[in-house]
């Protein structure tokens, strides 16, 4: 089963994808999710430039092998890039190795734990009452577990700070500066708001609506405590990014300061930058995202890994990596005993149109069909059809203070 091609395809279906095509002797194609949001075209280079020679020529079905001689053998190893691109023939090696079996990748994996994976949809609100009308919606269409959002008045200035949700996160496509990038943010009237508005959403809703909010490492390590504290009796399923997650060494102090679970892990490369806070339990999600991590084979150790300390998985699935990815972790999610809850979204027609799915929503949770593989169906004609790639670049944020913070 040897690969005879490597091929990469950039391209805009209502946001931008990368997709890595590997194919071998025998005839048989797979697909990989190599969308790295913002720095697509450096993830293409490297596929096509330096990861083809390598991989053309070798057996397909050493996907261990292959994927140890890439991360180790660059040996400047690691960091978004390399691990995107990496994901993105991992992928593609798994979906190989599934048709030539004629097995899900959920089997190949050890076979189904649950039929149903249980899903969180994404809320936003340019205020609580607007927010409050937002999960109605949400509830109506079965989802019992809400990320939610909102953007924040400065009664003082006037000024309003926008939370990251799915319509923004496409970033910016005019040319711009730095500094016309920047947003600003004050992260003093987001903290009072986050309590105000998560106590209304409880008493609106209740105890059972499984909520989450994702600070995206917008606050201080003592806010964040402070936060979290107050946030204690309104019980999250989570709070994601409390601080900023290349900076974990204050996760301890607010583990021992309150209850609040935590939920990390969407800027994680390596099983390096986790190990630590798993066997640690700092954390109670880990919320790698597989096109960023290397791909299916290190997130199934970092599950394992998990497994042992007893932590969750809630793997990262925003749009911007394509259905392939989110095939993968719903793969993934039906196979392991430590599945937490995986973050949904709802792709766009005319993405649906290019990437035939392999799995349906119903009522709050996803299930994975039996398709060999990864189980996505590229329909390469409608690629074809696509408009071309345009580069973007996400939001800066500083603070008032000048402080430049994660978005
Ligand atoms: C999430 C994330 C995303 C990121 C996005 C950046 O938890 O879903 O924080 O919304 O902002 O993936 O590209
Ligand atoms: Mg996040």
């Amino acid at each position: 089963m040897k690969i005879i091609n490597v091929e990469t395809y950039l391209f805009r279906s209502s946001r931008n994808y990368l997709l890595v095509k590997i194919e071998t002797d025998d005839g048989i194609v797979g697909w990989g999710d190599a969308t790295l949001n913002g720095r697509e075209m450096v993830v293409q280079i490297l596929v096509d430039n330096y990861l083809k020679d390598l991989l053309v020529g070798t057996d397909a079905s050493k996907i261990n092998e292959i994927w140890q001689m890439i991360y180790v053998g660059t040996y400047w190893r690691g960091g978004p890039i390399m691990m995107t691109a990496l994901a993105g023939v991992d992928m593609a090696l798994w979906d190989i190795k599934g048709k030539y079996a004629e097995m899900p990748l959920v089997d190949l994996i050890g076979g189904r734990f649950r039929e149903k994976v249980e899903v969180y949809s994404h809320v936003h609100g340019r205020n609580a009452d607007e927010l409050v009308e937002s999960v109605k919606r949400k509830k109506a269409e079965g989802f019992q577990n809400l990320r939610y959002s909102f953007d924040s008045r400065d009664h003082h200035s006037d000024m309003i700070f926008t939370q990251p949700h799915q319509d923004i996160v496409q970033g910016h496509f005019e040319k711009s500066s730095i500094e016309s990038l920047a947003d600003f943010w004050d992260s003093r009237v987001y903290a009072q708001d986050l309590i105000r508005i998560t106590d209304r959403l409880r008493k609106e809703f209740g105890m059972t609506l499984g909520l989450i909010h994702d600070v995206h490492g917008r606050l201080s390590l003592s806010a964040a405590k402070e936060v979290c504290r107050e946030l204690e009796k309104m019980h999250l399923m989570f709070i994601e990014d409390p601080i900023d997650s290349k900076k974990t060494n204050g996760l301890e102090e607010i583990r021992n300061t309150s209850t609040t679970p935590i939920g990390i892990g969407e800027l994680f490369n390596s099983i390096d930058e986790c190990r630590a806070l798993i066997s640690k339990h700092h954390i109670d999600y880990l919320r790698i995202d597989i096109s960023h991590f290397g791909g299916i084979t290190p997130s199934l150790r970092a599950a394992a890994l998990s497994d042992v300390f007893d932590v969750k998985m809630a793997f990262h699935g925003p749009s911007d990596i394509s259905p392939v990815a989110h095939a993968a972790c719903y793969h993934i999610d039906s196979s392991i005993s430590n599945f937490g809850i995986q973050e949904y979204v709802d792709f766009e027609q005319e993405v649906k149109d290019v990437f035939k799915m392999p799995y349906t929503y119903d009522n709050g949770f996803v299930t994975i069909n039996n398709t060999p593989g990864l189980g996505v169906e590229i329909d390469e004609n409608q690629l074809m059809e696509c408009d071309e790639y345009m580069k973007s670049y996400l939001p800066i944020l500083r603070d008032m203070m000048s402080a430049i913070h994660n978005w």
